[in-house]
């Protein structure tokens, strides 16, 4: 008999899509959107849409697996869990005693972006342990902290309203690639007669569809906000009385922006003075505007302050007042979470040592003290998707390392295991979610049985505890307890819901107006209360108290000696059939994006290199390279090369993907990645010279 369930889709995107699922005799036989998820609204993405061959599929990983051949080589030999347990308590026992601690390192992203499964009681494990802690900053932590600086939290304009604005402009986002449930509200906007910018080096596919492409060097969103305030300000498009009443700061920031002349911006961001004169003038004329800006632009060395500089620019022009107004970089501090109940950092022991998870490289490096001499690895796959990947793969090649992945399937990551275990799909496991691109929090329970020996994150923390010979009962908690504590259930803004009411309903909107303007009348979660574009806790912290333009590490402007020798501009944003390098194995999906890798050439970079349309080049520096398909086209503006990713770095040809050319360097705020400021040269690959 089928049974309808629904479950909530928990990969890295800011949707959190309810879909359904139809079970038949425990087996899920159809996957389809959930119309009565108002954001979703009945529609699931390319990827989702075709989730059960995901959850079935003969790679997926349904037994525990001990190491069989040379590390790196991916072969493997089944046993039971209780062996691979014991392996690998054995292990970081044996570490612990020779090394301490610190010198087990767990390895983790968003994989899995449930509360539970995405933090929780592996944090305490690993802090009882006293484990190095891992700061978990390789996608947004530079945006996150810059848009803080200004507003106090990450909360912007509701998604559902923005058919209110007459211009929306999306900012190094993507939507239609990487935000899909987000495009029928700018769709329902552009019926009403709003217009579409797009700000993007790349010709995206929302590019594609904006009224306006305006496509700047990476890196440089800084110098293009300062230089439309100054014009707002040169021009008297400011909306005085908001500033007066809800902001602090202004005349700092007007100091600034008035150095940031259209001339000045033009030059730094490979822009006319014409383009950005006409971008500014229609944004300080058209009320409201919402601004989406999105992560793409956070992975440059100024990453942090480009987010903090154009977060400034709703309050200057009053689109606050404005329902659907304003700005959105994440919705994830609208809700009420309490991280640290789940998390619990006073777990830690004092003075442990944090290593940063974009800078896995040196981390694993031989000679750093004390060394890392075993790496638990969950929801991630580093050896894809962690910049500097030669220095990577050295790291996890060392013979003294010893490695343990949880996953679904055998990635780049899991060729380097000497332990491997088997992990549940979403289908399988229980979870509670918030979403960081709408405002519904969501209950996940099992649609169908943990498939062959499958066995969920949490579930696999209690056993390691239990393995480990821990007894503290933080460390066993049940899933159930673990989601009571992840909310602050008395919140004004949880007034209503609680953990029955979602399971039953699946899904509800936080407890915010329908039409809800959220800083109409101030009322920001700064310090100060008010959009703080001068922040006395950024100074406190030693930082400008200002927002301050932090040019491209390796821009071709801002570092010409570097450009020289690597004249190209390196973006490799999200493919649209992939999640970072979730789906990158699907034959369905790599056949839809184009079978191998491409790099994206301007025609111009293409015929000073000899380059031609579909012939094998390959892209590097003095970090590594990568082959690809070129592709040449307009899509990419001259300088700059793009190379759609995560592809799985043993299915590219030469076994290296788009990370082996991106460096381990940090943002400016956040100590975030570096993805996209990274310069290049590309050549054909039958080994031409790299420049005509
Ligand atoms: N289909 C799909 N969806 C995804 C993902 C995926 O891999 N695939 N990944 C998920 C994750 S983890 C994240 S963090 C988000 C990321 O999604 P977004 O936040 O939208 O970020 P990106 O896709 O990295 O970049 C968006 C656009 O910014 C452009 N860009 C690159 N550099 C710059 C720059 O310096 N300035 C400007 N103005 N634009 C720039 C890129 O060309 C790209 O088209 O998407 C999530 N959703
Ligand atoms: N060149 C380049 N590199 C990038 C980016 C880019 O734009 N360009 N984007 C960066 C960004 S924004 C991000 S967020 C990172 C993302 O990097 P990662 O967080 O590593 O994301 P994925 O590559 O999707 O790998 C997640 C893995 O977790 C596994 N997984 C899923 N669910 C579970 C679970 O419940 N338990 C366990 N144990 N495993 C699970 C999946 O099978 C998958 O292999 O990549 C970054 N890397
Ligand atoms: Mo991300």
């Amino acid at each position: 008999m089928a049974t309808t369930h629904k479950i909530v889709c928990p990969h890295d995107c800011p949707d959190t899509c309810v879909a359904t699922v139809e079970v038949e005799n425990g087996r899920a036989v159809k996957i389809g959107g959930d119309p009565d998820h108002p954001f979703t609204q009945g529609f699931l993405c390319a990827k989702v849409n075709q989730y059960l061959d995901r959850v079935y599929s003969k790679d997926r990983i349904l037994h525990p697996l001990k190491r069989a051949g040379k590390k790196g080589e991916g072969k493997f030999e089944q046993i039971s869990w209780d062996e691979a347990l014991e392996t690998i308590a054995a292990n970081f026992k044996r570490v612990i005693a020779e090394y301490g601690p610190q010198s087990i390192l767990p390895y983790s992203y968003a994989g899995n972006s449930g509360m539970i499964h995405y933090g929780s009681l592996d944090r305490r494990f690993f802090a009882t342990l006293g484990a190095s802690e891992l700061e978990r900053t390789i996608c947004a932590s530079a945006g996150f902290e810059g848009y803080k600086a200004v507003m106090g939290a990450t909360i912007g304009f509701d998604p559902e309203k923005v058919e209110n604005a007459k211009l929306i402009v999306a900012w190094g986002a993507n939507i239609i690639s990487s935000n899909v449930h987000f495009w029928p509200f700018v769709e329902a906007a552009k019926r009403k007669g709003a217009r579409l910018i797009v700000i993007d080096p790349y010709r995206s596919k929302t590019a594609e569809k904006a009224d306006w492409h305006i496509a700047p060097l990476p890196g440089t969103d800084g110098a293009l906000a300062y230089a439309i305030m100054n014009v707002l300000f040169r021009d008297g498009l400011t909306d005085e009385e908001y500033i007066s009443k809800y902001t602090v700061g202004v005349e700092g920031l007007k100091e600034r922006a008035l150095g940031w002349t259209p001339q000045k911006a033009a030059v730094e961001t490979g822009l006319t003075v014409e383009i950005i004169e006409k971008l500014a003038r229609e944004y300080g004329t058209t009320r409201p505007s919402a601004i989406r800006i999105n992560y793409g632009l956070n992975r440059a060395a100024g990453g942090g302050n480009a987010v903090r500089i154009i977060t400034c620019l709703p309050a200057l022009v009053g689109d606050w007042r404005h329902v659907g107004g304003g700005i959105q970089l994440s919705s994830s501090g609208t809700y009420p979470a309490q991280v640290a109940a789940l998390t619990r950092p006073d777990m830690i022991r004092p003075g442990t040592r944090t290593l940063n998870m974009t800078a896995l490289g040196d981390a694993l490096r031989p000679g750093l003290e004390p060394p890392v001499k075993a790496l638990y690895v969950y929801n991630s796959n580093p050896a894809a998707i962690a910049p500097d990947q030669n220095a990577v793969r050295s790291g996890l090649g060392r013979e003294d390392l010893f490695v343990a992945v949880h996953e679904l399937f055998k990635t780049d990551t899991v060729d380097w295991a000497d332990i491997v275990l088997p992990a549940t799909t979403v289908l399988e496991h229980t979870d509670i979610l918030k979403s960081y691109g709408h405002l519904y929090l969501a209950i996940n329970q099992p649609a169908i049985a943990p498939l062959g020996e499958c066995r969920s994150n949490a579930q696999v923390f209690r056993q390691l505890a239990e393995k480990m010979g821990l007894t503290d009962a933080r460390l066993f908690e049940s899933d159930e307890a673990l989601m009571e504590q992840a909310f602050n259930w008395s919140h004004p803004r949880l007034q209503g819901i609680n953990i029955e009411r979602l399971k039953r309903e699946t899904t509800v909107r936080l407890n915010v107006p329908a039409e809800w303007a959220p800083f109409a009348h101030g009322n920001f979660p700064t310090a100060s209360g008010k959009c703080e574009f001068y922040s006395e806790t950024e100074k406190a912290a030693g930082r400008d108290p200002l927002p301050n333009y932090v040019r491209p590490r390796e821009g071709p402007v801002s570092n010409p000696k570097l450009a020289k020798t690597y004249p190209l501009a390196f973006i490799s944003p999200p493919a649209h059939h992939f999640l970072n390098s979730t789906f990158s194995a699907q034959p369905v999906f790599m056949r839809r994006e184009g079978g191998e890798p491409a790099l994206t050439i301007h025609p111009d970079d293409a015929r000073a290199r000899g380059i031609v349309d579909g012939q094998m080049v390959r892209t590097f520096n003095d970090r590594g390279e990568f082959l690809a398909k070129a592709h040449v086209s307009d899509g990419a503006r001259p300088g700059v090369v793009v190379g759609l990713s995560v592809w799985w770095a043993k299915l590219c040809p030469g076994g290296r993907n788009a990370n082996a050319v991106t460096g381990q360097a940090l943002t400016d705020l956040g100590n975030g990645a570096t993805f996209y400021d990274v310069l290049v040269d590309v050549a054909r690959h039958d080994g031409a010279a790299p420049s005509a």
